[in-house]
């Protein structure tokens, strides 16, 4: 029996002293330690034992036991710490080495312009209000004094959802809304994205962005929306910019005209960006109809107002020399990288 024991303890350290990789420290341990190992085997036949022996052997068999566990340990932990070195020595990442570096985006051309307009009206003591892009009737026609039998509000001009529910047309929409919240003195600009069913060339996009603003206070004149217009110019455009008002007509404001500034490009010389005039369009405004004022909750027998509205892709395209409006919603990443 003593004999059985030490022959399984020699051929267990052989195999342990050979073992050489952790998946097989499991199959080890069952082949020795285990309930069904070697080690139990003896261990069971100890009725075969004379009782006085008996201790000797189970002290023997322990010993052993416990050596084999300890070694076996010992081993795992060796092998675990081969295992590991092996990993990092194949996973070594050299931290001297230059980063990969990112992708630098930039705005789009519109975020800049409008960011920059933004600014020069705050800087007059306008705010900046927003409202939603899916609109109702009401507000995007019917409260701006535009008749039922406009060409804008024709199916071919505008997209509906519904009868009542449309895609904003223009962005006075939003400035309906702030009269019917907020008490005059009124002062506030909207930038928005606004929809036309206009088929896609050069210079039309069925989607498209607008700069509306709405000034609104006691013994506003047709003077102030002037000033303002020109304080506009000259910080977007250049400080010898001229501001010109011609004679127009909108529905929602009465008197209207539209806005011509002195080409930035040829100074009024006349060039290919202003087709020789010297002027250049790019904003329409007017005092806000009385009708327009009574439908924001405004009485407009104590107050009055101005309204104005500029394509802001078109000032875009201005200010870059931009050709094609299509460039701006493509995200060609050749053309969004040159700003
Ligand atoms: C243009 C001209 C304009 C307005 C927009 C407006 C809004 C209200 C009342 C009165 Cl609530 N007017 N907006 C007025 C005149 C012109 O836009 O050429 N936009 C691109």
């Amino acid at each position: 029996m003593k004999d059985k024991l030490e022959k399984i303890k020699e051929e267990a350290l052989d195999a342990l002293k050979d073992l050489n990789d952790l998946e097989n420290l499991e199959d080890f341990r069952l082949k020795y330690l285990g309930k069904k190992g070697e080690l139990t085997k003896i261990l069971r036949g100890m009725k075969d034992v004379s009782p006085d022996e008996r201790p000797e052997i189970g002290q023997l068999a322990n010993k052993i036991r416990g050596s084999l566990e300890k070694q076996l340990i010992e081993k795992k932990d060796v092998l675990q710490d081969k295992a590991l070195e092996y990993k990092l020595s194949q996973e070594w990442v050299d931290v001297t080495m230059p980063g990969r570096r990112p992708a630098r985006g930039s705005l789009h051309p519109l975020t800049i312009v409008r960011n920059e307009i933004i600014d020069i009206f705050m800087g007059m003591g306008f705010d900046v209000a927003d409202g939603p892009e899916v609109e109702l009737d009401y507000y995007n026609f019917e409260a701006l004094n535009i008749p039922k039998n406009h060409p804008s509000r024709d199916v071919q001009d505008t997209f509906y959802i519904n009868d009542n529910i449309l895609l904003r047309t223009h962005t006075s929409p939003v400035q309906i809304r702030t009269m019917e919240q907020e008490k005059p003195p009124i002062k506030v600009i909207i930038p928005g994205r606004v929809y036309r069913s206009d088929e896609v060339d050069a210079t039309h996009s069925p989607i498209f962005h607008q700069i509306e603003g709405l000034v609104i206070d006691k013994d506003v004149t047709m003077a102030d929306l002037k000033g303002v217009l020109d304080t506009f110019a000259k910080k977007m455009f250049g400080e010898d910019t001229r501001t010109k008002l011609r004679p127009h007509h909108f529905p929602f404001t009465e008197p209207s005209a539209e806005v011509d500034v002195s080409c930035a490009i040829c100074h009024g010389e006349g060039c290919s960006v202003c087709s020789h005039t010297g002027w250049i369009e790019i904003l329409g405004g007017g005092m806000v109809h009385p009708k327009v004022l009574q439908n924001g909750g405004i009485d407009p027998e104590e107050y009055s107002g101005f309204a104005f509205g500029m394509g802001l892709d078109r000032i875009t395209n201005i200010k870059y020399g931009i050709d094609d409006i299509r460039l701006l919603f493509e995200n060609d990443i050749r053309f969004l990288k040159q700003f």
